[in-house]
Parts: C-alpha cells; structure tokens; sequence
C-alpha cells in the first residue's frame, strides 16, 4: 500500500497467499479510503499450502493446515474495491491489464494448484541445479 501511495504513477501489485491476506484484509478499507491505485492478487488453495506442502514433505500428518475462505470477490466489492475472479489460465494476464488500467483497487482471486511442486521445486530445481 505505501509502494502505492508513493509511486501513484506506477503499477502496484500485491501478491499474497489467502491465509497472509486474510490475516490483514481488513486493510482494504484503507486502500481504498486512499483511493490507491493497487491490484491485490489472492493465490487461493484454502490452506496455508507452503506450510503444508513442506509438512507433508518432512513426514507430518496433514493437520489443521485448509481453511475455507470468504467470496473474495464480493468481499473486495463489500470494501468499494473491485473483484474478480481467474476461472482460466488465459484471463489471468488480461484481467491484470483491465484492472491496472481503470485504476482504484482491485482484488483478483487466483486458485493455485500446488500437485506440481514436487516436480517443479524439488526434482527439477534439484537436476537443473546439480544438486541430485
Ligand atoms: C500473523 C502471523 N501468523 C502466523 C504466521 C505464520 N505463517 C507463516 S506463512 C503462514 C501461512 C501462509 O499461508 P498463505 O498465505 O495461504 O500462503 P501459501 O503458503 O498458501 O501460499 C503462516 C500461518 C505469520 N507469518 N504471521
């Protein structure tokens, strides 16, 4: 929000997990009482996934870690932001743009899917990285 509030003419946008966020969303009022200039990405799994996925990872039963989450669409609208919501990998971008160029604050709700992380993060970054 400061990155914002001091760079008007910028691009602001905060990336955040859904638990993060929804332990500080209630700042969305100040966004907008600021009438800043800020696109809010809400990567949403209904889990504190990095937690759970590294848990997971060490042998730990999956326990206490998945939550459910608001309608973060009409939540951000509730504030005077605006919503929207990523049902297609191809709409991701141009929802951006849309959202950057009519200015204000927007709030996009993007569902991750994390059942590549064992590929991506940890057997490929190990051979790309010599570490196997
Ligand atoms: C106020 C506060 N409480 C608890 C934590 C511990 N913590 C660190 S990351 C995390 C989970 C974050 O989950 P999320 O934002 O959904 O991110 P994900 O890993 O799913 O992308 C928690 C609870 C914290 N950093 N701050």
């Amino acid at each position: 929000m400061m990155a914002a509030k001091l760079n008007p003419d910028k691009r602001v946008m905060a990336i955040c997990g859904d638990g993060g966020f929804m332990m500080n969303s209630q700042e969305m009022e100040t966004a907008v009482r600021e009438k800043l200039n800020l696109v809010i990405v809400v990567l949403d799994d209904s889990s504190y996934g990095m937690i759970r996925w590294k848990q997971a990872h060490a042998g730990f039963p999956d326990w206490g870690l998945q939550f459910g989450n608001p309608d973060f669409v009409a939540y951000a609208n509730s504030y005077g932001a605006t919503g929207h919501r990523i049902t297609r990998t191809e709409d991701l971008v141009p929802t951006f743009e849309k959202a950057f160029e009519a200015g204000g604050v927007h709030l996009v709700d993007v569902p991750v899917d994390y059942s590549e992380n064992q590929r991506v993060l940890i057997d490929e970054l190990a051979a790309k990285t010599c570490l196997i």
